[in-house]
């Protein structure tokens, strides 16, 4: 059946099939159309960059060595790298910049219905930043914070304030190696500059310079996103929710909230309880509002306020095609420009609110901070008022949403472990946990989705190996059902154990991609406690199903910051082998970790494995 070749959930697998019946076009269709795929893209030999091309070099070693500037295979396929992760690095720090001057604005109180929810962890940074704190108003305390940290996006300081939490061993060898960041946009201009023809031929040199820019995203415009959200609408704490395509509601008027940033999407979320709009949907015979998250601005209101999540980057036409979707409002990041489209077989509205990121076919409604409130209830009106255009014979909703626990920050964490990491540590020094793995990033149609993420993280829990998750990864494991406390009856005996003491699921759902920072804390903070580099950890990164240049950039700060990381999907450059000689092997002497590609996840906890072990047995446990 192709549904089940598509998909491991049971919801999905439903509606794909209903997809299929009703002949509604979906990413598995376009893919499937595309096939045979340009065998010089996925190789990374294909140069694009200047109107002396399209170039493209023989990977068989034939006369066209050199694109029609000369530069040869290990320049443009660096090159290529460098240009898809500083795309990546740009929406993760973009998004923070959002982020960071909505702080402001609220600090100055232009914003509406913005407000400072956690002054501790406003405290904690502004003393990161030298602000003074003491008997001060909380109101100019993030002022000066906000404009520390949008100065950290491209200033004459040449310092990133945020990454000096990276210990200090691993802080020396981005000294050595040269690629301590410097600021945000800085490192991104630079890349393009070094990418325009005629600047960096020099491999190494373009990936070093490639690994200062992701240290910038993650220790930077990543980091800022997750605590500048974290100040304006409050760190997450263990929460229950549901999840899958049964949590879309029969009967009452279904949002659904698509993109990334929580700006517009958390404040719909406290408007939705307006009492006026609240009549206005029984008016229209609806028994109330139905609001679901999808992706990571799905996974930022899950961590913070229990909104259900309805799926992830896959299932963004899936929701639609229930039938059942009054409105799909969209901010921007991992949007199928051909949403409006599939839209457009039921009565859905696709609804689109930056002006970084119209598409033809749904309808603008611009958001800005300073009326982010009447913004919110004229999009949720326009969601209402579509009820009644629902086509009950279109609909069908699968049955039995999913159980999930999410909202483990880094501090929820800490908290949790007593204050500090000390009990953590213990644990995996007896060896009753082995170590940690992050497994983030996507779907991708390549893969049955789901699937990766789903499988390697049960090999790992079973093998005593902690997980902590992220983005699309952590919602498949959600609908997997491996995101609730009893799911530690399938982890190993150690790490059961522990789970059960502490009544936590053995897979930890830490929020967003922008919130693989809270990882790079985690790590940093443990790492800290005993004295040494993050790559000294038993820790291990994954990415089993990325698709976006995001996961690039993640994939690389994760590396960069002395993190193994194993890849599900090859990254587009295999046409070089000293590019890949570098980043799989080459960077072990520098950073002590290294990247490696394993699509079969099985084999992928194999290596993530043995790589813990490596690190265990360096530092005598
Ligand atoms: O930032 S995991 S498909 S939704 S890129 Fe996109 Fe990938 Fe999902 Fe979130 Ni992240």
């Amino acid at each position: 059946e192709i549904a089940q070749q598509r998909a491991m959930d049971r919801t999905d697998q439903e509606i794909i099939t209903k997809t299929i019946e009703e002949g509604v076009e979906t990413a598995w269709d376009r893919f499937a159309l595309q096939q045979p795929q340009c065998g010089f893209g996925q190789l990374g030999v294909c140069c694009n960059n200047c109107a002396m091309g399209p170039c493209r070099i023989d990977p068989f070693g034939g006369k066209t060595s050199r694109g029609v500037c000369g530069a040869d295979v290990d320049t443009i396929v660096a090159r290529n790298l460098l240009d898809d992760l500083c795309v990546g690095a740009a929406a993760h720090s973009d998004h923070g910049r959002e982020v960071v001057e909505v702080l402001l604005e609220t600090a100055e109180g232009k914003a509406q219905g913005y407000q400072i929810t956690d002054v501790e962890k406003l405290t904690v940074l502004a003393k990161e930043y030298g602000i003074k704190t003491d008997g001060r108003d909380p109101k100019d305390v993030a002022k000066d914070l906000a404009i520390g940290i949008l100065e950290e996006f491209g200033t004459v300081k040449n310092r990133l304030q945020l990454s000096e939490r990276a210990p200090e061993p691993t802080r020396e060898i981005w000294k050595k190696a040269g690629v301590m960041p410097r600021s945000i946009d800085r490192e991104i201009v630079e890349a393009m500059h070094r990418i325009h023809m005629g600047v960096d031929a020099d491999y190494v040199n373009i990936l070093l310079h490639a690994m200062r820019t992701s240290l910038s995203d993650g220790w930077g415009g990543s980091m800022a996103a997750t605590e500048c959200s974290d100040i304006l609408f409050g760190t997450p704490t263990p929460i229950t929710s549901i999840t899958n395509l049964a949590t879309l509601s029969k009967d009452k008027v279904n949002i659904v909230l698509h993109g990334h940033n929580p700006l517009l999407s958390q404040i719909i979320v406290n408007t939705a309880e307006d009492a006026e709009l609240k009549r206005l949907a029984e008016e229209k015979g609806a028994k109330g509002i139905n609001l679901v998250g999808m992706c990571c601005t799905g996974n930022e209101l899950l961590m913070r306020s229990g909104i259900p999540i309805a799926g992830s980057f896959l299932d963004q036409e899936l929701a639609i095609a229930t039938g059942a979707v009054e409105a799909m409002i969209v901010d921007y990041q991992c949007i199928f420009p051909s949403v409006p489209a599939t839209a457009s077989c039921y009565h859905t509205k696709v609804i689109t609110t930056s002006s970084k990121a119209k598409i033809i076919g749904a309808s603008y409604m611009e958001f800005n901070p300073e009326n982010a409130v009447d913004t919110a209830k004229s999009i949720i009106k326009l969601a209402i008022e579509n009820f009644p255009n629902r086509n009950p014979d279109r609909v069908r909703i699968p049955e039995r949403p999913m159980k999930l626990m999410a909202g483990f920050s880094e501090e929820t964490i800490r908290k949790a472990l007593g204050g500090s990491y000390k009990a953590l540590i213990d644990a995996i020094v007896a060896g009753t946990i082995k170590g940690c793995v992050g497994i983030v990033g996507c779907n991708n149609p390549r893969i049955k989705q789901d699937y990766g993420h789903i499988t390697l993280a049960k090999e790992l829990i079973k093998r005593n190996i902690l997980v902590v998750e992220t983005g699309c990864s952590a919602i498949a494991c959600g609908k997997a059902g491996l995101l609730v406390p009893e799911a530690a009856s399938l982890a190993g005996e150690g790490l059961a154990s522990v789970c059960k003491l502490l009544g936590i699921p053995p897979v930890l759902h830490m929020g967003s991609c922008v919130d693989c920072s809270r990882i790079l804390v985690l790590a940093a903070n443990i790492a800290k406690e005993l004295g040494v580099g993050i790559g000294d950890l038993p820790i291990g990164g994954a990415a089993p199903e990325w698709y976006s240049q995001k996961a690039v950039s993640i994939g690389t700060y994760f590396v960069s910051s002395g993190v193994y990381t194993v890849l599900g999907i090859p990254p587009k450059i295999f046409g070089s082998s000293n590019v890949l000689n570098l980043l799989a092997d080459g960077l072990k002497g520098i950073t002590n970790s290294a990247f490696a590609v394993e699509p079969d996840p099985v084999k992928a906890a194999d290596l993530l494995e043995a790589e813990i072990n490596r690190k265990r047995k360096a530092l005598n446990i």
